[in-house]
């Protein structure tokens, strides 16, 4: 699966290059490009903002120098171009899994007051939030839904934990232990060492529901 990032900050994607995601891309089963936006300005000050029309506070992305960078990408007709904005639809499990059906999607990152709504109606096909609050720029958002959606993509997970794990079943997930056996006077729960597999399903089921009406009770609805 391929990603595109249209950013003004390409350094702030150093968190995707670790760990699993980075395992991921080394094995060639993902593959993440980073655009600068910048490289596309056509001024000799590197210029890519400039103040709303109608005034204001802050800056807005020029929409010619997004569209150049866009263009430059290329295979992009069957690529589904996301915008990271507080006014899409907020992400969700299912919206990930979704998504990781696609074999490209274009990441489309705005900073400051955000970019010319001409060229977002010309290329972006879904706006997407990752919650309701306010960040400074779409690049969190961008490395959330990259981090979300990779670990459906085939091979990437050592073991696939996706078929268990909350949200699929609408269920937070049973409380986990490890070793030592007792940790500040206190035990691991007996059915864990039991050996007894029926049971053991058992208890984590009752732990889910219960954890679940505790901490999450809208998620039960
Ligand atoms: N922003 N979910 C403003 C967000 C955001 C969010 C990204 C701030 C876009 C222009 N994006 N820029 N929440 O707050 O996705």
């Amino acid at each position: 699966m391929k990603f595109d990032i249209l950013t003004l900050f390409p350094e702030m994607f150093e968190p995707v290059k670790q760990s699993i995601i980075g395992r991921a891309t080394e094995k060639e089963l993902l593959e993440i490009n980073l655009i600068n936006i910048r490289d596309f300005s056509k001024d000799k000050h590197k210029k890519v903002d400039d103040t709303p029309y109608g005034g204001g506070a802050g800056m807005v992305m020029m929409p010619d120098v997004v569209y150049d960078a866009y263009n430059s990408i290329l295979d992009k007709e069957k690529a589904k171009v996301i915008y990271l904005s507080p006014q899409g639809k907020v992400l969700n499990q299912k919206k990930v899994v979704e998504f990781s059906k696609q074999e490209h999607i274009i990441l489309l990152c705005g900073h400051y007051e955000g970019i010319d709504q001409r060229v977002l109606d010309e290329i972006v096909d879904e706006e997407i939030s990752i919650g309701d609050y306010v960040l400074t720029g779409g690049e969190l958002p961008a490395m959330v839904l990259i981090d979300s959606v990779s670990r459906y993509v085939e091979g990437v997970l050592k073991e696939d934990s996706t078929k268990e794990e909350s949200f699929t079943n609408n269920l937070l997930e049973y409380p986990q232990y490890t070793r030592p056996e007792v940790f500040h006077g206190k035990s691991v729960p007996e059915v864990l060492l039991s050996g007894h597999h029926e049971n053991i399903k058992k208890w984590r089921e009752e732990k889910s529901i219960e954890i679940t009406e505790k901490k999450r009770p809208d998620l039960l609805k």
